[in-house]
């Protein structure tokens, strides 16, 4: 696929995707959704992709969806095309790490996107916002259920109802976000992540984003013990000897994904 609306780079292990509308601060269409799914589907099915990283400009990370693409459908189309939902949330089913760095804007969709990532590194002069009820509408793309997860109710019921955005400081308080950088910092932070994240065993990194991943949809019990179950499984894999004799041996260790 010829990409239009993604810059995709590949450094060693990772890849960095980088959302490319600046003419609509990145504003999300179909055909950019398309291009990113494509593109995810290929980091997953390469194994010599280890960490994804997604950004935009340093102006916005993504406005949201692209309104003036769907400000003309009515109830029939988006129904009956399934508008939006087919391409939207494959980054929530890939097994490997994906990062979003975020500058600037990160509003309704755009919010939601790096909501669906496993963390969020922001630059001091990201924003973020679900401005949804300014166009008459709601966050579409899990916005209300991610957000107060994130966050809490009464900041999530602030952000979703005034449409009032939170600056990088807030967001880093509230735990939307695990650390603030300098914008200038913001790619090499990231990248030095999933660098980080690419050199260790791919299975511990899969399993171990799985598990924190399931503390957002079961009880705290069921999640201890899937934890326990999956932590001894990784007794079965070459990695873990590796990763402990390394240790012991005083010595880097080589993590082979076997
Ligand atoms: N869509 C289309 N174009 C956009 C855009 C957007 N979301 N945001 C900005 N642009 C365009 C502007 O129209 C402008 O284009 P031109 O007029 O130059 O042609 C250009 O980007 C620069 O924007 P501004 O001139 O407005 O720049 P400012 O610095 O003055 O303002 C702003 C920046 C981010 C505050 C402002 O552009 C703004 O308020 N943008 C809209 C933010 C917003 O309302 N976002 C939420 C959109 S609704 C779903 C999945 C997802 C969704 C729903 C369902 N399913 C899976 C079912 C998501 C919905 C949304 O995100």
């Amino acid at each position: 696929m010829t990409l239009q609306t993604l810059i995709v780079e590949r450094h060693g292990a990772v890849t960095l995707i980088r959302l490319n509308r600046p003419e609509a601060l990145n504003a999300l269409n179909g055909q950019l959704m398309d291009e990113l799914t494509a593109t995810l589907d290929e980091t997953e099915a390469d194994a010599s992709v280890r960490c994804v990283v997604i950004t935009g400009s340093d102006r916005a990370f993504a406005a949201g969806a692209d309104i003036k693409e769907m400000a003309s459908k009515s109830y029939a189309d988006v129904f009956t095309e399934d508008f939006i939902t087919a391409n939207w949330e494959r980054v929530t089913r890939c097994r490997k790490p994906v990062i979003a760095a975020v500058a600037g804007y990160a509003l309704g969709g755009g919010c939601e996107l790096a909501m669906m990532c496993d963390f969020i590194i922001a630059a001091d002069n990201a924003r973020f916002g679900q401005p949804e009820i300014n166009l008459g509408v709601i966050p579409g793309a899990g916005g209300t259920q991610r957000l107060t997860r994130f966050v809490g109710k009464s900041k999530a019921m602030d952000m979703v109802l005034t449409a009032r955005m939170m600056n990088a400081e807030e967001a880093n308080q509230c735990g939307l976000v695990s650390r603030v950088v300098p914008l200038a910092d913001l790619i090499s932070t990231a990248m030095e992540a999933a660098q980080k994240i690419a050199a260790l065993s791919p299975n511990s990194v899969m399993i171990a984003k799985e598990l924190v991943g399931a503390a957002y949809e079961a009880p705290l019990s069921q999640g201890v013990k899937m934890e326990r179950r999956l932590f001894h499984s990784l007794f079965a894999f070459d990695d873990q000897k590796e990763g402990m004799a390394a240790f012991v041996e005083k010595r880097p260790a080589k993590f082979t994904g076997k």
